[in-house]
């Protein structure tokens, strides 16, 4: 039987890019999927855009203070509407649907649980700053040692999820994540299996990004937190992950 999969594209105040992302994911996803956008409770013009597209979403009520809420929201609802796999896109444009069936692929093979797109594997593309690049390749050393599984590119949001990972964190783990050291971690304790595939990421062209000087800034600091909060819990999340019905 095919997969039932959806995308997710993650939207917060891109209504320079949002149009674009749409109608690329339309003319140029290389998998079969549903699509979904979800925006968090943006205040500029992107809701209409999203609307006048005839595409479906869900709208925040709020802004849940970053990307991570968006994630948890993307896994609920994957799980509400029995889908297979779920595939997150950025609304700004940075991940590519063409490349869809590269992170589909090792799903399909039943050879991961998450696939993340990594642009650190063949180099190729947007590379990102300096700073932020150290701070992606020490905290993706970290967690590779500490989950015992390679990651090189920890804060990419271009991932698939599959139906075990669905079920873990929309139904087991229902508790405040931060999607990147923290959801990684966690995953790997609960037993999901996680495979990187390289991808090519473009510049974000416009609006602004998550990572301004302040979230550099905390980065290091929650990250360590979150990272220590997940060991502390990580007898609880085999508990968890074995209460799961996969
Ligand atoms: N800033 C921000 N972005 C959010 C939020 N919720 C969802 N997003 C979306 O999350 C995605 C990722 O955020 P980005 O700021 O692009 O983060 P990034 O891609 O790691 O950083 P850049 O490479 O600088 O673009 C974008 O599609 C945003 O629209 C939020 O609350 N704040
Ligand atoms: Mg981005």
């Amino acid at each position: 039987m095919k997969p039932r999969i959806l995308t997710i594209i993650s939207n917060f105040n891109e209504q320079r890019e949002i149009e674009n992302c749409i109608r690329n994911f339309r003319e140029h996803a290389s998998i079969e999927s549903d699509l979904l956008v979800i925006d968090n409770s943006s205040f500029d013009k992107s809701i209409e855009l999203i609307r006048a597209a005839g595409v479906d979403y869900v709208a925040h009520p709020v802004n849940t203070g970053g990307s991570a809420g968006v994630i948890k929201t993307a896994l609920r609802y994957s799980f509400m509407h029995d889908y297979d796999v779920y595939c997150h896109l950025d609304g700004d444009n940075q991940h590519d649907p063409a490349e869809l069936h590269r992170l589909l692929q090792p799903i399909l093979d039943d050879a991961a649980d998450i696939v993340i797109g990594s642009r650190f594997i063949n180099k190729e593309g947007f590379q990102s700053f300096f700073f932020r690049r150290m701070g992606i390749f020490t905290f993706s050393g970290l967690v590779s040692w500490l989950a015992g599984q390679k990651i090189t590119d920890l804060t990419s949001g271009f991932r698939a999820y599959n139906r075990r990972a669905i079920m873990f964190f929309a139904h087991q783990y229902k508790h405040e994540f931060e999607a990147c050291a923290q959801m990684l971690l966690i995953s790997s304790f609960a037993g999901l299996r996680i495979q990187e595939v390289p991808v090519v990421m473009h510049p974000r062209r416009t609006g602004k990004s998550e990572f301004n000087l302040i979230k550099m800034i905390k980065f290091p600091v929650y990250s360590m937190i979150s990272i220590f909060g997940a060991l502390l819990q990580r007898d609880r999340i085999k508990e968890l992950a074995n209460a799961t019905q996969f």
